[in-house]
């Protein structure tokens, strides 16, 4: 599904702004007809979470009815016209004036619906959104501890299994956009590297049968152009640029790709994106970017702001971006779910580079239900590859956080994951992010080996030096096993600011300084490990337990408002500092 944006042949209407809101406890809604419309909503902001907007909801994860008013806009009465939802969160159910448009499944991925029923003027459209959280939806909540699936977590409220809030709602914006009947529906954009020739492989599919595509590369001084014909919906060309400026975190070069698609003779749809020319390759032990080894030095993140909750904010994806930048980061996962599109269109203009995962957290092989859970995880990584694909950004997939990965079983439903990912995007390595280690029956699937590890916080708890020596063993042993590079996807401590004490205790901002210190030391050290993501950029709302200090997670280098610790000077002073392979 393309990311709409305005072209000369497309057009969009973004419906963000204020909506009218209703809780719906009792599940009333659709008998009293609010399918159709309602009164006496109250007002929210679209996208957001209804949990830190809406009185009494913060902790109600039930039915909740969203409505807008918008006009079909002047000349779209011979156009395709769809409605896209960016993300809901968790299931949505739509209606234009009455007519349902269809349903969607899960968290942090686009869909969208033909507008049928548009009006020329007052169209209603509304959304049920049902953000119930429970042991078979993805991420999970509620779960039967078996001890064989190792939950760790003590008791919390809401009793999710992963440790972020819950929040819900529309979260990304909902657009109305119009294309020709003849239109680009798809595109995949694949790039490699020759000498100093640039190879673009593009491949197109359409809808209503366009004749023909004209597809055009322009940037840094170069124009390549070439046409093809369009049969049975598809086209595929490759198209050379003879000195092709790579894409990299130094040099972020993008070109422009403009699709053209014809038919008796006049263009009836033109689409445009970003696209890089760059390489991407695990080599051994090394992790290559066009061919040169690369070492990732940045964050776990989260979508996560005041009032806001989950919903995009352009505010803070520009201020993250300017932190990380501060600090000397070069990457970002997008713990535990794909980030808005917005996110990687930014990411793909500033050189950082990005490891996309599913919203697949603490996954789980109990019996029951599994089929359920198994069915919505491959949507999801299907949709994710899908959408993301075409980002130079996204250097690698994640298909999971921290699956329990005790039951033999799961190594079959993983190799099936990395089957389906491997099909859908053979040009990036593919990984999942293990707790488990040498126990992780799935772990040998991966691409490049990656480990969340808290040595010295919730193992050889207060003892950093402790946790430096073990984490140095295991790391060494894993890879004289498996001889694939290491990437170390978490590893922080909660810290409170303001908090200090001397000699450095857990929660001060001391021991923050010497954990992260400590911890980016040893892993640099590491020849075979290509990279490493402190846990996380910033504080994070969370569900509340006994571990939790008001309902937040503090491993953040910086405060929920984006404000430093102590430790952000320090790590900033290691990941400024040249590393051996790249002094001159
Ligand atoms: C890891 C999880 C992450 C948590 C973190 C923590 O991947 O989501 O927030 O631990 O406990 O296990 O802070």
């Amino acid at each position: 599904m393309l990311y709409p944006r305005n072209t000369t042949h497309r057009q969009l209407v973004d419906l963000s702004g204020l909506w009218s809101f209703r809780l719906d406890r009792e599940g009333r809604g659709r008998d009293l007809g609010w399918t159709h419309g309602f009164e006496a909503g109250e007002p929210i902001v679209v996208p957001a979470s209804w949990n830190d907007l809406v009185t009494g909801a913060r902790d109600y994860f039930g039915e909740a009815w969203y409505q807008t008013r918008f006009v079909r806009p002047w000349g779209w009465h011979d156009k395709r016209i769809r409605i896209r939802f960016g993300s809901v969160n968790y299931h949505a159910t739509v209606w234009l004036n009455g007519v349902l448009l269809g349903e969607h499944e899960g968290g942090h991925l686009p869909f969208e619906f033909d507008a049928l029923a548009l009006r020329e003027d007052h169209n209603t459209l509304v959304v049920l959104v049902d953000g119930a959280i429970g042991p078979n939806r993805v991420p999970s909540a509620d779960v039967r501890r078996d001890p064989l699936d190792n939950f760790m977590r003590p008791e919390q409220t809401p009793d999710t299994s992963h440790d972020f809030f819950p929040y819900c709602g529309i979260h990304r914006p909902v657009i109305v956009y119009a294309t020709a009947h003849q239109a680009l529906a798809d595109l995949v954009v694949r790039t490699e590297v020759e000498g100093d020739r640039g190879l673009v492989d593009v491949r197109l599919h359409t809808d209503g049968a366009p004749e023909g595509a004209r597809v055009t590369i322009s940037g840094h001084g170069q124009t390549v152009w070439r046409e093809a014909a369009i049969g049975a919906d598809r086209a595929a060309l490759t198209l050379e640029l003879p000195e092709a400026r790579l894409w990299s975190p130094e040099e972020p070069n993008l070109y422009d790709l403009r699709i053209e698609l014809t038919s008796g003779g006049t263009v009836v749809d033109a689409y445009h994106q970003a696209i890089g020319v760059r390489t991407i390759a695990v080599d051994g032990d090394r992790l290559l970017l066009n061919g040169h080894p690369i070492h990732l030095r940045g964050f776990g993140r989260h979508e996560d702001f005041h009032l806001a909750g989950r919903g995009y904010q352009p505010l803070t994806l520009v201020k993250d971006h300017a932190l990380m930048r501060w600090v000397g980061a070069n990457s970002y996962r997008t713990s535990h779910y794909p980030y808005a599109e917005e996110a990687l269109e930014l990411a793909d203009q500033l050189g950082v580079l990005v490891i996309s995962e599913t919203p697949c957290v603490e996954m789980y092989f109990h019996p029951d239900g599994l089929d359920e859970r198994l069915r919505v995880w491959e949507m999801q990584t299907q949709a994710l590859i899908e959408r993301d694909r075409n980002h130079p950004c996204v250097i690698m997939w994640s298909l999971a956080n921290e699956p329990h990965n005790r039951r033999p079983e799961a190594e079959g439903h993983f190799a099936h994951q990395f089957r389906l990912a491997r099909a859908l995007d053979p040009t990036r390595p593919v990984t999942f992010v293990s707790y488990l280690g040498e126990d992780d029956v799935a772990l040998d699937l991966c691409d490049v080996i990656a480990l969340n590890r808290y040595r010295g916080w919730y193992s050889e708890v207060g003892d950093i030096g402790a946790g430096i020596e073990r984490l140095s063993t295991e790391l060494d042993a894993i890879h004289a096993r498996t001889r694939k590079p290491i990437f170390i996807g978490e590893f922080g401590v909660d810290t409170i600011p303001g908090m200090h004490a001397e000699p450095p205790v857990m929660f001060s901002e001391e021991y923050q300084v010497d954990f992260l210190d400590a911890t980016i030391r040893l892993l640099d050290a590491k020849p075979y490990v290509v990279g490493a993501h402190i846990w996380n950029l910033c504080d994070f709302a969370t569900a509340q337990s006994i571990t939790r200090v008001a309902g937040r997670n503090y491993k953040g280098l910086f405060t929920r408002e984006r404000q430093p610790k102590m430790a952000a000077r320090r790590v900033r002073e290691l990941w400024h500092a040249p590393r051996s392979e790249e002094e001159p």
